[in-house]
């Protein structure tokens, strides 16, 4: 199967590292969905990254949808099997997902209007998210090591994401976050090159 990706994508960074994790191959394939790329636009009418090109030819979108593929083809190496704990892991990556929005969206505000429409108010709510979830994460952290699931996944990608985008501007107070990225990594030494990469 051919993952449709871009280095940066905080969002493929969560399915190359969960597919790496649960077993599963994929081939990453660099695409442009910054400036619209036909392949994309041919497997994912939305034009986004991730979109997962499966075997028949078909595109998966989005993100928690390959995922969860992920875990049914590796035959639930991702997600514990029932609630609570699904639900604490799926929530976990929900605000994940929300922080990569709040974070891409930042970077987009200012990447993609010219500098005089840049809006300060809404970057500073954008932030505002990140922060306020960081620290709700920093409350109740995943496991890192044998036991680590999609929640732990999907937080290293993220936190990978802040690292390349936002380096000095997250980690203040948080240092029980930043020793679990630490220990995340040590533990998964095969994950870290599929991290957010400029
Ligand atoms: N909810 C989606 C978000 C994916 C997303 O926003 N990807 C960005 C790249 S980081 C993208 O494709 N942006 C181009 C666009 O939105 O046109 C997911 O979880 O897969």
């Amino acid at each position: 199967m051919k993952l449709l990706s871009a280095g940066a994508s905080p969002y493929v960074a969560k399915v190359a590292m969960s597919a790496r994790f649960a077993g599963v191959d994929v081939e990453e394939t660099p695409v442009d969905a910054t400036n619209g790329d036909p392949v994309l636009d041919a497997a994912n009418p939305l034009s986004r990254i991730p979109c997962l090109v499966l075997d028949n030819g078909e595109g998966l979108y989005d993100s928690r949808a390959i995922t969860r593929y992920v875990d049914r083809l590796s035959g639930g190496r991702l997600y514990p099997s029932a609630d609570p704990d699904l639900l604490h892991v799926e929530r976990l990556e929900a605000l994940c997902d929300g922080i990569n929005d709040s974070a891409v969206g930042y970077v987009y505000e200012l990447r993609f209007r010219p500098e005089e429409k840049i809006h300060q108010p809404w970057l500073e709510r954008l932030w505002g998210k990140v922060e306020r979830a960081l620290d709700h994460v920093q409350r109740d952290l995943p496991p890192t090591g044998t036991d680590a699931h999609m929640g732990s996944v999907a937080l290293a990608a993220t936190l990978g994401y802040l690292d390349l985008r936002f380096a000095g501007k997250w980690e203040e107070g948080r240092d029980a976050l930043v020793a679990w990225r630490d220990a995340f990594d040590a533990a998964h030494p095969d994950l870290t090159g599929l991290k957010p990469r400029g």
